[in-house]
C-alpha cells in the first residue's frame, strides 16, 4: 500500500482535477463548442463513401459488444481463428498476406507543399499529385465491404494534451486493433464534437488488393490527414499509431511547442517509494516493450517498475518548466518472438488472455507458438502450413501481439492521468555490436540533442528490407518524423531556452558483443541496474567520469551484485575507444552536413566540440 502511494507522489495534481483551470490559452480554446458532429466529419464521410463505394457504413461506438460482434464475423469469414480457449481465453490469430508483414518505409510519403519541409529524411510527393495517385486507388476500393468510421482519441480522454482522429477503414481487423490500442468510440466522438471542425486528424485506409505495387502510406501534415492503401499491417493500417501519433503529431508539435516522440515511458520506484519517470527512444524491435515492463531482478526485489507506455510519448512543458509525458496509446502492438517468462514475464502473462496475435505459429493443441517461447512445440507456421524448419521460423520475426495496456501487470495507475508524468531522464539508444558503451550521460541539453541526433542502430525485421545493417536513426525517429530533421533538431534545441528544469539526457546500448558474437551485458531485468545509475545521476547522488563523449559510470557505480560478470567485461562495457569514436563523430558530422543550410549551427558546433576534445585527449 505504502509503495503504491509512493508511486502516486510524482504527480502534482490529483487524478481527474479539471485542468482546464490552468492558465493555458489552448485549453480555453478547447471548451465545448458544438453538440453535433462537425460538418466536416459528416461531409468527409460522405465524400469517402462516394469515392470508395462501400456496401455499408458503420460508425464505431467502441463498445465491448461491437468488438465481440466483429470478432465473431472475422471468425466466420476466416480472417481470425480462435486459439485454445482454456489456456488462451479470448485470444485470436490473424495470418496476414505473406507480402504484408511490416512497415514499408519506401512506400511511405510526407506530402508537404514545400519539398524541403519534408526533408531528406522523408520520401516526398507534392500534395496534389499524391492525392491524385492515391485517390485513383481508393476509387471503388470498398465495393462489397463495410466502411467503418472509427473515432479515436490519442491520449487520456480528458487530457488537454490529447488529440483526436477519425480513421475510415474497410478492415474489421483494424477496428478491433484500434479498440485495443486507442480510446476509441463514443467518448472520442463526443470530444471531436466538442472541439469542433478542423481539429481532428482524418485518416483514410483500405486494404485495397494488398498488392505491394498498389500500396502507399501518404501523410498530409498541413491538412491533418493520412491516406493509406494496400496494407493491413499495424504500422501501415492502424493510423492512430505511427501515422498520426508520430508523423502528423511531430509536425503539429513543432508548430505548437511540444514533442511527439518514439519513446516508451516507464516509472522506476526505489525502495523509499520515490518514483522517477524515464522516456526512452529506441528503434523498432530493440526491446522498448521489454524495457517498459521490466521485472526487477532478485538483487533489486525492493524496486518497482510501472509502465506508462511502450512506444510513443507526447511531451509538454508544464507551468513550472518540467517536461511531462502522456502516452497517446492505450495498448501495445509488440513483437512476439523472444517473449518468454525470463525475457519479459509481464508481457508473457498479459498475452495469455484477451489478445490478438498476428503471424505467429500454432501448437497441435492450438496455442500460439513463437521462437524462443520456451514452452510447447510448433505444429503450424505463420503461413498456416504444417511446421517444417526448412521453411524458416514458425512465427514471422515481426509477428505481433495486440493487447489493451491495462492487461499489463505493471500498468501504471497514472496511465490515464490527464497531465501525464514528470520526466527525469530522456534516454536514447540503439542496437550496436560495438562502439557505444552500456550507458553514458550527455554533458547538457544541447549535447544531448547531438547524442540523440547521432543515434544509429542495426536494422530489424520491423521494416521490410535488409536486417542487421547499421543506419542512422536520430532519436529513433528516422521512419516517423513528419518533417525535415534539421528543423526537428532546431525544435529540440529550442527547449533549452524555455526551461531550466529539463530532463537529463542519456544514451544506452544493451547490445555490445564480444569477438565471438556473445552479448557482453545480460540485458532484460538486469537493465534496471543501468536505469538505477541514470536515476542516481539525475538525483546528483553519484559521480561520473567526464570524457569527450559525455559522462561515463565510474567502475563499481553500476551495481553488479549477484551478477555473473567479470570486471574486465564491465570495464569493456563502460569504456570508449577514442579512434573508433573519432571515426563515428566524423560520420555523424557528415550525416549532419547532408541536411545542408537548414542544419542548426548550434548542433554542428556541438559535434565539433566533441571532435576537438577527442583529438586533444
Ligand atoms: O509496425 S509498427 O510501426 O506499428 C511497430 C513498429 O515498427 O514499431
Ligand atoms: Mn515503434
Amino acid at each position: 500500500m505504502h509503495a503504491a502511494q509512493g508511486h502516486e507522489i510524482a504527480i502534482m495534481r490529483p487524478l481527474g482535477t479539471d485542468i482546464r483551470q490552468q492558465n493555458d490559452s489552448r485549453i480555453a480554446f478547447r471548451e465545448p463548442t458544438m453538440t453535433t458532429k462537425p460538418d466536416s466529419l459528416q461531409q468527409w464521410v460522405n465524400e469517402v463513401a462516394e469515392l470508395t463505394n462501400p456496401a455499408a457504413i458503420h460508425w464505431c461506438d467502441g463498445s465491448d459488444a461491437e468488438y465481440e460482434d466483429l470478432i465473431k464475423q472475422m471468425l466466420a469469414d476466416g480472417t481470425l481463428s480462435e486459439l485454445n480457449n482454456e489456456s488462451y481465453p479470448n485470444c485470436y490469430l490473424h495470418l496476414s498476406d505473406p507480402n504484408d508483414v511490416a512497415r514499408v518505409e519506401h512506400l511511405t510519403f510526407v506530402c508537404t507543399s514545400e519539398e524541403d519541409d519534408a526533408g531528406p529524411n522523408n520520401n516526398w510527393m507534392a500534395p496534389a499529385e499524391a492525392h491524385a495517385k492515391v485517390d485513383a486507388l481508393f476509387a471503388g476500393a470498398m465495393q462489397g465491404r463495410t466502411m467503418y468510421v472509427i473515432p479515436y482519441c490519442m491520449g487520456p480522454i480528458d487530457s488537454p494534451f490529447s488529440r483526436c482522429g477519425v480513421e475510415i477503414s474497410d478492415s474489421p481487423y483494424v477496428v478491433v486493433n484500434m479498440k485495443l490500442m486507442t480510446r476509441m468510440g463514443t467518448a472520442a466522438l463526443a470530444r471531436i464534437e466538442r472541439e469542433g471542425e478542423g481539429d481532428f486528424v482524418k485518416g483514410l485506409h483500405s486494404t485495397g488488393d494488398l498488392s505491394p505495387d498498389r500500396r502507399m502510406i501518404m501523410h498530409f501534415p498541413e491538412e491533418l490527414s493520412i491516406k493509406s492503401i494496400g496494407s493491413g499491417y499495424g504500422g501501415n493500417a492502424l493510423l492512430g499509431k505511427k501515422c498520426h501519433a508520430l508523423r502528423i503529431a511531430s509536425h503539429q508539435a513543432r508548430q505548437e511547442g511540444w514533442l511527439a516522440e518514439h519513446m516508451l515511458i516507464v516509472g522506476i520506484e526505489n525502495p523509499d517509494g520515490e518514483t522517477h519517470y524515464i522516456a526512452c527512444a529506441l528503434p523498432s524491435a530493440c526491446g522498448k516493450t521489454n524495457l517498459a515492463m521490466l521485472i526487477p531482478p532478485d538483487s533489486h526485489a525492493d524496486w518497482k517498475v510501472w509502465t506508462l507506455g511502450d512506444d510513443i510519448a507526447w511531451l509538454h512543458l508544464d507551468d513550472e518548466g518540467r517536461l511531462r509525458a502522456i502516452n497517446p496509446e492505450s495498448g501495445y502492438f509488440g513483437v512476439v518472438p523472444g517473449t518468454n517468462s525470463k525475457t519479459n514475464k509481464n508481457a508473457f502473462d498479459m498475452i495469455t488472455h484477451d489478445a490478438i496475435y498476428t503471424n505467429v505459429g500454432r501448437t497441435s493443441n492450438n496455442e500460439p507458438w513463437w521462437e524462443d517461447k520456451q514452452v510447447g512445440e510448433p505444429a503450424y507456421d505463420w503461413q498456416g502450413r504444417d511446421y517444417d524448419a526448412s521453411n524458416g521460423p514458425a512465427a514471422h520475426p515481426n509477428s505481433r501481439f495486440t493487447v489493451a495496456a491495462c492487461n499489463n501487470p505493471s500498468y501504471s495507475s497514472l496511465a490515464e492521468a490527464p497531465d501525464g508524468v514528470p520526466i527525469s531522464a530522456i534516454v536514447f539508444g540503439g542496437r550496436r555490436k560495438e562502439l557505444a558503451p552500456l550507458v553514458y550521460q550527455s554533458k547538457d541539453w544541447k549535447h544531448g540533442v547531438l547524442v540523440g541526433a547521432g543515434v544509429a542502430s542495426e536494422t530489424t525485421a520491423a521494416n521490410v528490407g535488409e536486417v542487421g545493417v547499421v543506419r542512422r536513426d536520430p532519436m529513433a525517429m528516422k521512419p516517423f518524423c513528419g518533417y525535415n530533421f534539421a528543423d526537428y533538431w532546431a525544435h529540440w534545441l529550442s527547449f533549452d531556452e524555455r526551461s531550466d528544469k529539463l530532463p537529463k539526457i542519456f544514451h544506452i546500448n544493451w547490445f555490445r558483443q564480444d569477438k565471438q558474437g556473445k552479448f557482453l551485458w545480460p540485458g532484460f531485468g538486469e537493465n534496471l541496474r543501468v536505469l538505477r545509475w541514470i536515476i542516481e545521476r539525475c538525483e546528483g547522488r553519484v559521480d561520473a567520469i567526464e570524457t569527450a563523449i559525455g559522462y561515463l559510470p565510474k567502475s563499481g557505480d553500476i551495481d553488479t551484485t549477484q551478477l555473473d560478470i567479470s570486471d574486465a567485461t564491465m570495464q569493456a562495457l563502460i569504456s570508449i575507444d577514442k579512434a573508433q569514436w573519432l571515426e563515428e563523430m566524423s560520420a555523424i558530422g557528415e550525416y549532419l552536413d547532408s541536411y545542408g543550410d537548414r542544419l542548426p549551427a548550434a548542433l554542428k558546433a556541438e559535434q565539433q566540440k566533441v571532435v576537438d576534445q577527442l583529438s586533444q585527449a
